[in-house]
């Protein structure tokens, strides 16, 4: 397998290859025109003949083109991959290095920093890269996301990586799906992955966004129609005269909010935008290539015209009528036009002041993105303003860093007094060493990037952060408040003059062409067989993995209760990132921090709860610890979409790790239901929302007829109280066939290993 810094031509014209025979077979199966996700979906099928495709209900096997990894969960994801015992991975794979560089200083030094704290890690990623034929991207290369759409992403292409916001090649128009580690060994080691064939919401875009107006608004809006759940198990297609107005990168932008929504994947059609991307990045023959197969890359042409007749949810978004839109905080469908932020701001109490500004992650800084907010940087400075704030720039990417800056507009925020850290990750996930802010002082930054869970930036719970258009931070970072709308308002410069700031229409992509700056990609060598992939026994953050047990056929009963969750249980809450990305290799310790941030729905404090062997109250890790030394089985209990947010496996490895056996929720997010099943650990939903009220502190819980366990049947959970009443209730799951095999072996890599 030959990996290198581009998806070689020959892979994609393969794809294309067997379009035409492929489609031919969706069509006569399902009896009608096609949209474009069923078409990309139809195409990677294993079998299209005999593939259920019932919508939310079939479990399908599916052909990825592509794997990528990031760093925080590439290790994992590694680790288990080596348990396999393969020489090669089976299908192209990169990993990418942006997860684990923290923001202090500026980009360079916080670079060196970064490669001299993780040098372990990255010397693992390196060499496991070389032994089984994976690229690899070193530190400063940029986001996984931004690379990949800059190399990797291709029309009509399929991809799935480690990583929630993978969607984001969406915006070249390819099926893009964010999994857990599990996920990626089983396409890296060739077995096709498995998933529900998915729901489908349209979203039809007409008119054309203007003035302040960002590809942006038109995610932070869906989000607010949506919610954080809404997409759940649906795959989101845009369409629509609006979709066909937007940049490539600007489709990239709403694809990968995609993931706040709880959407499998979101994508737009192959149009000339899209080709423009692909020649300006050094892929003519690619767009040539895909050109010749534009109708299949888009929905058939009934599809536009009759879209309530194509998808489970229609929504109308007029681009024309949709102002600028700022979320949060805490929750990223929390929405309001900016214009409105203000008063609610001040009814809610939340900080007015904006503390600091940050532009970039994968979500928002493509060159067109930058071009407009660096006018606005440009626009305050002629008009006599300062920032008020602190502004923080991380570019995507080496590339998108190395043309801003050779085009001068790192000089224009610079003027402006920001500062341009590491291409990485950063602030976005906790990686940020904020100096200016102690940790209990209430404050409100502004960001253009996705998510804004507590303590999700800074680490601090007293900041308040709202997602916006990196344009809309600008303003609000030059205003210094939130409640200030540049369409409208004014700000006084420092001649005392009421003047109003003004946004450039940026440029789609640069007129030179893009710089790639410097070289930051590794192949590996054609003969990886002698590479040494060390794992040292006494690192704190590496650490080989020992196979979980096995089900030993029996129910499984009288199980504590660890923790029950009230309301928002993110991943961020079951594993915190942050300080604790340094632990994402090495499985023991990472599990120092498991349901650290879960607010106890007994009490409402976050982090601490019964320790039934005691009576004590402790720490979750702790007590998670000590049952497990114990050889107490436990269930963790979750509130609505328990597991929002990322793709991160940590949060359902620790739980098994610690002795969990099964977690319950009102429901749960994609991928961490996933997660759980691959791990081994039984996801079970209540058929009865209200049941979650019936279970106390010191409960006991027992599943059984597990014998029985069988698609589309219920589960019986029996939960005894301390007085030794019995409680019998019924718990929905969601595994077809196949998947009761990894439960019966213990998690999905036994039965790989098994089939190897
Ligand atoms: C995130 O944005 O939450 C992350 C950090 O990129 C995660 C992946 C991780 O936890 O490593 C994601 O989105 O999947
Ligand atoms: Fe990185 Fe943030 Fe994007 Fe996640 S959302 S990949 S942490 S930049």
């Amino acid at each position: 397998m030959t990996v290198a810094a581009a998806t070689p031509i020959e892979l994609v014209q393969g794809v294309y290859a067997t379009l035409d025979e492929h489609l031919g077979i969706g069509r006569r199966r399902l009896g009608r025109p096609l949209t474009l996700a069923e078409k990309i979906l139809i195409n990677h099928l294993d079998d299209p003949e005999t593939a259920g495709m019932e919508r939310g209900v079939s479990y399908v096997d599916l052909r990825p083109d592509r794997v990528a990894l990031q760093d925080a969960t590439a290790q994992m994801a590694w680790l288990q991959f080596m348990t396999a015992g393969l020489d090669e991975v089976m299908v192209p794979t990169t990993t990418h290095c942006d997860h684990l560089i923290q923001a202090r200083d500026d980009g360079r030094t916080d670079l060196l920093t970064a490669i001299d704290g993780n040098r372990e890690v990255y010397d693992f990623l390196a060499s496991v890269c070389a032994r089984y034929g994976a690229g690899f991207w070193k530190p400063g290369s940029g986001i996984i996301h931004q690379v990949v759409l800059e190399q990797y992403a291709f029309p009509g292409g399929m991809m799935i990586g480690t990583d929630s916001h993978t969607p984001n090649a969406g915006g070249l128009a390819m099926v893009a799906i964010g999994v857990g580690g599990a996920d990626a060994v089983d396409v890296m080691t060739g077995f096709p992955w498995n998933v529900r064939w998915p729901k489908l919401i349209g979203i039809h875009l007409t008119g054309e966004l203007s003035g302040w107006a960002a590809p942006k608004d038109i995610i932070l809006k869906v989000a607010d129609i949506l919610t954080v759940s809404g997409g759940t198990g649906a795959i989101v297609e845009y369409f629509g005269p609006g979709a066909r107005s937007l940049s490539a990168t600007g489709k990239g932008t709403i694809c990968n909010m995609g993931a706040e929504i709880g959407a499998t994947t979101s994508l737009f059609a192959y149009d000339d935008a899209i080709a423009r991307y692909l020649k300006a990045t050094g892929r003519e023959a690619l767009a040539d290539a895909a050109g010749a197969v534009a109708h299949h890359l888009r929905a058939d042409d009934e599809v536009e015209a009759d879209p309530d007749a194509f998808f489970d949810q229609v929504i109308e978004l007029d681009l024309s009528t949709l102002s600028p839109h700022i979320n949060g905080p805490h929750t990223p469908d929390l929405s309001r036009p900016v214009a409105d932020l203000g008063a609610e701001a001040e009814r809610e109490g939340w900080p007015m002041t904006v503390s600091a500004g940050l532009i970039g992650s994968c979500t928002n800084s493509s060159y067109e993105d930058i071009t407009r907010a660096a006018s606005i940087a440009r626009d305050a400075l002629a008009k006599g303003l300062t920032a008020k704030a602190p502004l923080l720039i991380t570019p995507g990417s080496e590339q998108v860093r190395a043309t801003i800056e050779r085009d001068g507009l790192l000089a224009d925020f610079e003027a402006l007094g920001a500062k341009v850290l590491a291409n990485a990750c950063g602030p976005c996930i906790g990686q940020w060493d904020r100096q200016d802010m102690e940790d209990g002082v209430p404050n409100s930054i502004v960001t253009s990037y996705n998510r804004n869970f507590p303590k999700r930036n800074d680490g601090y719970a007293t900041t308040h952060a709202f997602v916006t258009s990196p344009e809309t931070v600008m303003a609000l970072t030059i205003a210094g408040r939130l409640d200030f709308d540049p369409a409208n308002d004014t700000l006084t410069n420092d001649a005392g003059e009421e003047v109003r700031l003004t946004v450039g229409p940026g440029e789609e992509l640069p007129a030179d062409g893009f710089d790639p700056g410097e070289e930051t990609f590794l192949a590996p060598p054609a003969d990886g067989s002698g590479v040494e992939v060390t794992v040292s026994p006494t690192s704190d953050r590496l650490q080989l993995l020992t196979p979980f047990p096995a089900w030993d056929g029996e129910d499984i009963t009288d199980l504590a209760v660890l923790v029950k969750a009230q309301g928002k249980c993110t991943t961020d809450h079951i594993s915190m990132a942050g300080p604790w990305l340094r632990y994402r290799g090495h499985l023991e310790n990472i599990s120092g921090n498991v349901y650290m941030g879960a607010v106890n729905a007994f009490n409402g404090e976050v982090g601490t709860g019964l320790d039934v062997t005691d009576g004590e109250t402790r720490a979750y890790p702790e007590i998670a610890r000590r049952y497990h030394e114990a050889g107490i089985g436990w269930v963790a209990i979750g509130d609505e979409n328990m597991g929002e947010g990322s793709s991160r496996e940590h949060a359902a490895m620790e739980p098994r790790f610690r002795g969990a056996r099964a977690v319950m929720a009102r429901s749960f997010a994609r991928i961490h239901e996933t997660n759980l099943k691959k791990q081994g650990v039984l996801p079970l939903t209540f058929a009865n929302s209200d049941d979650y009220d019936l279970i106390g502190p010191e409960d006991r819980i027992s599943v059984v007829g597990l014998a029985d366990l069988a698609p589309d049947t219920q589960v019986e959970v029996v939960i005894t109280s301390p007085d030794g009443a019995t409680t019998s209730i019924a718990m929905d799951h969601t595994y077809s066939a196949d998947q009761i095999e990894w439960f019966k072996a213990g998690s999905a890599l036994n039965l790989i290993r098994q089939r190897i």
